[in-house]
């Protein structure tokens, strides 16, 4: 048990206590399993989340109004979401916030720029009044694409998909999530969390299933959902950002290409320059976790030094089997 009040708790560890009575007597009939930071995780439209995490994506499903114009960021946790949050801010905002020493992400950590619709916007049973911000809107989300508020799909507005080799995130959810925990609720070892990310049971899990969901919708509907993945962007990043700049309806022009924008919006956001900012070395979320607790490596195959070859061989058996067919490999 954590000790202390709710009150006295970061947000993220907040759990049942917090949520309204709607929220509470639909988890109640849900299937439910032991959490890997808080108590819980509970399977609501074929994936599992917290009960906070949960109660945000029903009032976003309700509420959230989808515009045409909109771009969102979608991921699995831990597949280079804050690595995009920035480089798409910085693309989109490039007029009207230029590269200089005023840039906001000099100050800001990139999930204070690019809002995740059910993890800020509208958890806690908020209901935020996002019609006064000018178009493009720019928000970022990890809901599994049915579980998408019915606006979002059915508008023209337009989703960026990031995901990443599964063994790479795996060890990266493990690290993340016991930074989260408390001291006095001790670490959670490799072997328990693996077994639980094998069946699904992970935050937005099953991994496989989100991610084939969009790597089909981005076949079907391939002007609307762009899919890409953190290992190509690491090694062809200028090509990847020019394919996210046309995609988004905002080509470098002939001169950003001769004055080396793609190049300078790489830097701005790369690992060394980000991590190493005071803000991501000192600051907060709102939500209570470190800003530093999504900076950790940064590269590919990075499990190697984790995983042990048994459990590396499992997680490459589960993909391929779940993946068997779709053209998608990772
Ligand atoms: P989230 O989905 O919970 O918001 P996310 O940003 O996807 O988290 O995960 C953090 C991962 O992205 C970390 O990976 P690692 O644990 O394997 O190191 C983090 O280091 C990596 N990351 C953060 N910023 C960058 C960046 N600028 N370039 C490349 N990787 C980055």
């Amino acid at each position: 048990m954590v000790s202390g009040t709710c009150a006295s708790l970061p947000r993220y560890l907040q759990q049942e206590e917090i949520l309204e009575q709607e929220c509470k007597t639909l988890i109640s009939s849900l299937p439910k399993e032991n959490g890997w930071v808080a108590s819980h995780l509970y399977k609501y439209q074929g994936f599992w989340n917290p009960p906070r995490h949960l109660q945000g994506i029903m009032t976003c499903q309700e509420h959230f109004e989808a515009r045409d114009s909109d771009v969102f960021l979608v991921t699995t946790p831990k597949s280079g979401t804050t690595w995009l949050k920035a480089i798409m801010f910085t693309l989109m905002n490039r007029t009207q916030y230029p590269i200089t020493q005023e840039h906001p992400l000099l100050c800001k950590n990139p999930h204070d720029l690019v809002p995740f619709l059910e993890l800020k916007l509208y958890v806690d049973n908020q209901i935020p009044d996002l019609s006064s911000l000018n178009s493009p809107r720019l928000f970022a989300t990890h809901i599994p694409i049915f579980s998408l508020p019915k606006l979002v799909r059915d508008s023209s507005c337009k989703l960026v998909y990031l995901c990443r080799n599964p063994k790479d995130i795996f060890v990266s959810l493990w690290q993340f999530t016991n930074k989260l925990r408390l001291q006095e609720m001790g670490s959670n070892s490799l072997g328990d969390i693996f077994d639980m990310f094998c069946r699904g049971v992970s935050i937005y899990g099953p991994f496989w299933d989100h991610v084939l969901d969009y790597w089909k919708e981005s076949i079907e509907k391939p002007h609307k959902v762009l899919f890409l993945k953190y290992e190509n962007m690491k090694e062809r990043p200028t090509d990847n950002l020019r394919c996210i700049a046309e995609f988004l309806g905002c080509p470098f022009s002939n001169e950003e290409e001769e004055s080396g924008m793609a190049e300078q919006i790489l830097k701005l956001c790369s690992f060394d320059t980000l991590s190493n900012l005071e803000i991501n070395r000192t600051g907060k979320l709102s939500s209570g976790e470190e800003n530093k607790a999504f900076f950790r490596r940064g590269e590919v195959g990075d499990w190697k030094n984790h995983l042990p070859a048994e459990m590396a061989q499992k997680l490459d058996q589960i993909t391929e089997q779940k993946f068997s067919g779709s053209g998608l490999e990772l």
